[in-house]
């Protein structure tokens, strides 16, 4: 899930709803419908021990975009607190009810970290890795998804509307649905869908298929996750339709693309502030007064295609079409599910790849790659995004890569280049980046060097389109347009 600023928080840009009339037994009456939030982890997180302990609200393009609505409805979020063990009562915190989820440890493992991390997660993305098929872990996650939507049904007042978030929470519909009929409820999801070749190696397919048509709405991030979806439903459930509309059980069900995207202005703010631009300029005077930068910001999965740009990169000075004189990769990427053994076994070699391509290049002065493995304050990403010439977004797979719309609304009058994986959902919208294959590595080296010798003009010109894009289409806009389609 998304991390982005919560700048915004308390700023509901046009979702106040309007009040629909409902038939109440007295006759007809008017009122407000709440949005319940269903989703792995609530929006704030405990911080301090003891006595000291208090909430804090967690970072994320999804909490600044669905926060002042909950608020604003009187709704609820539901979400773990991603502590194991027993769960505080429902709270309140600015303003937002909070209904947390208790689950035990086994469950944290066999949902959260066997089935949604090494099951869902790399089969979704083309399976990159190899998914596990432990079965094991399917009654955790049963077990896991049913309490989330218990908690849901116990907070949703009658004809509430529920948004249910990706893809650890596949069966809260369908179970939803089943405690609360009178609810509108809508998935979506943030990562890619499969297509059926894939999706069928799920031995729980069916189950998990089911669990969305309890929905009214699901959502996807791009057109092609969403035909995916309609088709793999058809192929195995009962339910019929077109792409865009199914029919189950006698319900209709909508499917659409709603892809997410970024505080837009936050970020142009953020950008433009004095101190943004006294850190942008410190770090361009550190690397080197005169290099070129080239940056890329991800966190530290498999799915992002760290080491394929690596190696890109090293092609790049090999072939000699740039040098450390003329340039320097900053790479940035903060850790990510440790627990995992994959991940340990990726970052080990991407510090092989860093060591070797420094060993080989670096002069005195003049450092070829400059990795940093931590995530940074959000002020400071955007110094970063301020500081680059060059933004390379490239990952294998990806459900819309959020980074890829945070460079260009970082970058008001100031240029700069977007190479952009042609397998991120977002490459369906920024269509005048670099679009690149991040597997074929000569045409990256290709597109690295392209970018380091474009024109200012049309850098800016491209920039300049880019830009329009992310700032017509900001997170504000996507929540709006899926609670339209939820509200039916
Ligand atoms: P992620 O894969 O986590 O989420 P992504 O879209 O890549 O998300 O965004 C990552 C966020 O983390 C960005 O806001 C970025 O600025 C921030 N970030 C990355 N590295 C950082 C670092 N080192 N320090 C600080 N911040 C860092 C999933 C899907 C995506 C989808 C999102 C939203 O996998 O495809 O875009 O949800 O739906």
């Amino acid at each position: 899930m998304p991390v982005a600023p919560a700048a915004a928080q308390g700023r509901a840009k046009g979702f106040i709803e309007a009040a629909p009339v409902v038939r109440g037994e007295g006759g007809i009456v008017a009122r407000k419908r709440g949005l319940i939030t269903i989703a792995n982890r609530l929006p704030v997180r405990q911080v301090g021990k003891g006595r000291a302990a208090r909430w804090q609200p967690s970072e994320g393009g999804l909490v600044t975009a669905l926060t002042p609505i909950v608020r604003e409805s009187r709704g609820a979020w539901v979400g773990w607190t991603g502590v194991p063990g027993r769960a505080p009562r429902a709270f309140e915190h600015d303003d937002i009810r909070m209904r947390p989820v208790a689950l035990t440890s086994d469950e944290v493992d066999g949902f959260y970290h066997e089935f949604s991390n090494r099951t869902l997660w790399p089969l979704y993305h083309d399976a990159i890795r190899t998914p596990e098929f432990n079965h094991q872990a399917w009654a955790p996650f049963v077990s896991a998804n049913m309490k989330f939507a218990k908690a849901a049904a116990s907070v949703a007042s009658k004809g509430d509307l529920v948004w249910v978030h990706d893809y650890h929470m596949h069966l809260v519909p369908a179970m939803l649905r089943a405690m609360r009929p009178d609810l509108r409820i809508g998935f979506f999801l943030h990562i890619p869908f499969p297509p059926e070749e894939l999706f069928a190696w799920l031995p729980w397919r069916k189950a998990l298929l089911e669990g969305l048509l309890g929905a009214d709405v699901v959502g996807f991030q791009t057109g092609a996750g969403a035909r995916n979806f309609s088709r793999v439903v058809r192929e195995f459930t009962e339910a019929q339709g077109t792409d865009t509309h199914l029919r189950y059980q006698g319900r209709d069900i909508q499917v659409n693309a709603f892809p997410i995207s970024i505080d837009a202005d936050w970020f142009e703010t953020t950008s433009l502030s004095e101190s943004t631009i006294t850190r942008a300029s410190e770090i361009r005077e550190r690397v080197g007064a005169g290099r070129r930068i080239l940056l890329a910001v991800d966190r530290l999965d498999y799915t992002k295609g760290i080491d394929h740009r690596l190696r890109a990169f090293e092609l790049l000075l090999k072939r000699g079409d740039a040098s450390v004189d003329d340039c320097v990769l900053i790479q940035v990427a903060a850790p990510s599910r440790e627990r995992v053994a994959e991940y340990a076994t990726m970052r080990t070699r991407i510090e092989q790849l860093v060591g070797r391509i420094n060993g080989t290049y670096s002069e005195p002065g003049r450092v070829a790659v400059h990795y940093f493995r931590r995530g940074l304050s959000r002020e400071e990403v955007v110094a970063f995004y301020r500081a680059a010439d060059v933004m390379i977004v490239t990952p294998l797979r990806d459900g819309m890569n959020l980074v890829a719309k945070e460079y260009p609304a970082s970058r008001k009058n100031a240029g700069g280049v977007l190479i952009l994986s042609e397998f991120a959902g977002a490459a369906a919208e920024l269509r005048r980046a670099i679009l690149v294959n991040p597997r074929d590595l000569e045409g990256m080296a290709d597109a690295m060097r392209d970018a380091l010798r474009m024109p200012d003009d049309e850098a800016r010109h491209r920039m300049g389109i880019l830009r329009v894009q992310v700032k017509r289409h900001d997170v504000y806009d996507w929540a709006r347009s899926f609670m339209e389609a939820l509200k039916g």
